[in-house]
């Protein structure tokens, strides 16, 4: 397969992780498929010149809707804020270019359905970056339960809690704008759980939760943002997302547990986890800790039994792309490019990525049948 040419639209805190990926991927594991990172694109000129110098790109452009028709375009790499996510996926998948958008996939589910719809036309290769399924000891966790490691499952029990929206004075970015970004918590890092939970688990059937805003208002942002840093002004903006959600879930299979999430919680950082229980053990995953997955098997001797930690390495997922020495460990780039390996082959095999439009409508579909169980208080169906 021919060189393959990717623009990548934005230049913020995930164009940086994609910059980063896409040139670590040929370093690390061999591409796939020869790429180069041919054109970088931010509405302002300055951010898009400096990018193109600082990650290697051959251009920039502030002009997506131009880039994203060029013929010599293959690959469209989506890392702006949610509200663009589906004009840019859109006008792409219809020009025939390859879509990795970044998490979460649309504002609404109706929006989602509209670019898997137009991927679905053109048969181009889609992936959302639900980049922590990619992580070895998570992978691991997958391995585990389809050997019936741990036997049937019975609960699950998911989380992602943060620490950097907890400050009341931490400024109103566009994560806490329904307009921007569709909704808070639940859709910035609620979603990464729900793609674990259906990853490991399987469909979720409905969702019984609570959905909680503890502050109504921050000072809006002052100058320049990167992700979650940067300056407040003294005028105040209204919040109109959610900060907290709790949910019950029943999945198809019978398994049940629960999902919590938020961003208000002092001392976790960055703590996305889960713990699954089957007839014959237990596996517990937890990001901070990302190269390591704690197991509980029943059959261990019992002068021995516990929880204990496999260590990721050349026995586990990846490790025949990764270091020859268990325990070398692997951090936040090194997930991304394995995120971005997966795309790659997915388009050099000509076969779907995962996950792709399909995972992240049905994605949205949960999200949206949290939300509204927060409003109603009682069990909602999820939409298949
Ligand atoms: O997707 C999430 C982002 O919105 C990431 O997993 C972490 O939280 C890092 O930034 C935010």
């Amino acid at each position: 397969m021919e060189k393959l040419n990717v623009a990548l639209i934005g230049t913020g805190f995930m164009g940086k992780a994609h910059s980063i990926a896409t040139a670590v991927v040929p370093m690390l594991f061999g591409a796939p498929v020869e790429i180069e990172r041919r054109v970088i694109v931010d509405v302002e000129e300055k951010l898009a010149k400096d990018a193109a110098k600082n990650y290697g790109f051959s251009e920039y452009s502030t002009n997506w809707r131009e880039v994203v028709e060029r013929p010599d375009i293959d690959i469209v790499d989506i890392c702006t804020p949610n509200d663009t996510h589906a004009a840019i996926a859109i006008a792409a998948a219809k020009a025939g270019k390859h879509v990795m958008c970044e998490k979460p996939m649309a504002m609404s589910v109706a929006e989602a359905e509209e670019m898997l719809a137009a991927a679905k036309k053109t048969g181009v290769v889609t992936m959302v970056s639900y980049n922590y399924r990619h992580t070895p000891a998570l992978q691991m966790a997958k391995r585990l339960i389809e050997e019936g490691r741990i036997g049937k499952l019975l609960t699950f029990r998911g989380y992602y809690l943060q620490d950097w929206g907890a400050d009341p004075m931490a400024p109103l970015s566009w994560r806490f704008n329904k307009a921007k970004a569709g909704s808070g918590t639940l859709g910035d890092i609620g979603t990464h759980v729900i793609d674990a939970a259906r990853l490991l688990v399987g469909e979720v059937d409905e969702v019984n939760s609570i959905v909680k805003t503890f502050v109504p208002e921050r000072p809006l942002p002052a100058g320049h943002f990167f992700g979650q840093r940067g300056e407040a002004s003294k005028e105040m903006g209204k919040v109109d997302v959610d900060d907290h959600a709790l949910t019950m879930i029943k999945f198809t299979n019978g398994v049940f547990g629960t999902i919590e999430v938020t961003r208000n919680a002092y001392g976790h950082h960055n703590q996305l986890g889960f713990e699954i229980v089957g007839t014959r053990g237990t596996i517990a995953f937890d990001y901070q800790r990302l190269n390591e997955l704690r197991v509980a098997f029943a059959d261990d001797p019992k002068d021995a039994f516990g929880f204990r930690t496999i260590y990721s390495g050349p026995n586990q997922p990846y490790g025949d792309l990764l270091w020859p020495v268990a325990g070398m460990g692997q951090g936040y780039i090194d997930i991304k490019s394995i995120e971005w390996y997966n795309f790659l082959k997915a388009i050099a095999e000509k076969k779907p990525a995962a996950p792709n439009f399909e995972d992240g409508v049905q994605i949205e579909r949960i999200a949206e049948a949290i939300l509204a169980s927060g409003e109603s208080g009682a069990w909602e169906k999820v939409p298949r």
